[in-house]
């Protein structure tokens, strides 16, 4: 039996935490075969990001060719696009490729290092989440995004309407920075879906975003509905964080590998 192929168009991140890596491990960890469209190269570990290259926009364009052309995609999810020149050249290869796209627009990183250029968040309002089946900012993605700040819950309505209004088909808000209880909001404009998990109190979280976002994407690729990979997803990352552990002197890593601990012993 051939299994659903997801690709994920993002960055690498060498402690293996965030990034390609982390979507790769997510998507083995979900029963898919995942491929990679490497967008940059970061030098990072526990303590941050030391530098970042990113590719030749001929070089990401024909990584996806490769992929797509030949082997097909159930589902597509990108993570760090660094330029402007790449965030517009990979919303048109999604806009062209008959499969949902989960968009993770990602901005910083958990050290707040900027992984994408200020001169690209037009390109992300205008080209990238008109692409989107699935976007998914956190509240700082928000912010810069669309000037809405995100203080309590009830100011997340008004958050995923401002998202929706560049045309992503869904928004899942991520609401995990607020204090209290991690919630989520996930809306297509219409329908609501308000998912909360308890907060564990470990702060080895690096990778959180591009986990949840592949566990989407993974979702999607086996043909569940938005709402059903969203929760499926949600579930994934929760278990991940939970068994989060330390790595080298700073934030350590969510454990993609968490339902498979018996292995291991
Ligand atoms: O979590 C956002 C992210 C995306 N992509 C890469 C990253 C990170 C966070 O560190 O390193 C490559």
């Amino acid at each position: 039996m051939i299994p659903p192929r997801v690709l994920t168009v993002a960055g690498s991140d060498s402690g293996g935490g965030a990034g390609i890596q982390a979507d790769l491990k997510t998507m083995l960890a979900l029963g898919v075969h995942g491929m990679s469209v490497i967008t940059a190269v970061t030098a990072q570990n526990s303590l941050g990001v030391q530098g970042a290259w990113e590719l030749p926009v001929a070089a990401v364009r024909a990584q996806y060719r490769s992929v797509v052309d030949d082997i097909g995609v159930q589902a597509v999810k990108t993570g760090m696009l660094a330029s402007a020149e790449l965030v517009e050249a990979v919303a048109e290869l999604i806009s062209g490729t008959d499969a949902p796209a989960v968009v993770d627009p990602v901005g910083v990183s958990k050290h707040g290092d900027p992984l994408l250029a200020a001169s690209a968040l037009d390109s992300v309002r205008t080209r990238l989440l008109p692409a989107a089946t699935v976007a998914t900012p956190n509240l700082d993605e928000v912010v810069q995004l669309t000037g809405v700040r995100v203080g309590a819950e009830d100011d997340l309505r008004r958050a995923a309407a401002a998202v929706l209004a560049y045309g992503p088909r869904w928004v899942l808000i991520k609401g995990g920075h607020l204090p209290g209880e991690a919630v989520d909001l996930l809306t297509d404009g219409s329908a609501e879906h308000w998912l909360r998990a308890p907060r564990h109190d470990n702060r080895h979280t690096h990778g959180t975003g591009c986990t949840l976002a592949s566990a989407i994407a993974s979702g999607l690729a086996k043909g569940r509905s938005v709402p059903e990979a969203v929760i499926a997803a949600k579930e994934y990352v929760t278990g991940a964080i939970a068994a989060g552990f330390a790595l080298g002197g700073g934030i350590g890593p969510v454990d993609h590998g968490w339902r498979f601990r018996e292995i291991r012993e």
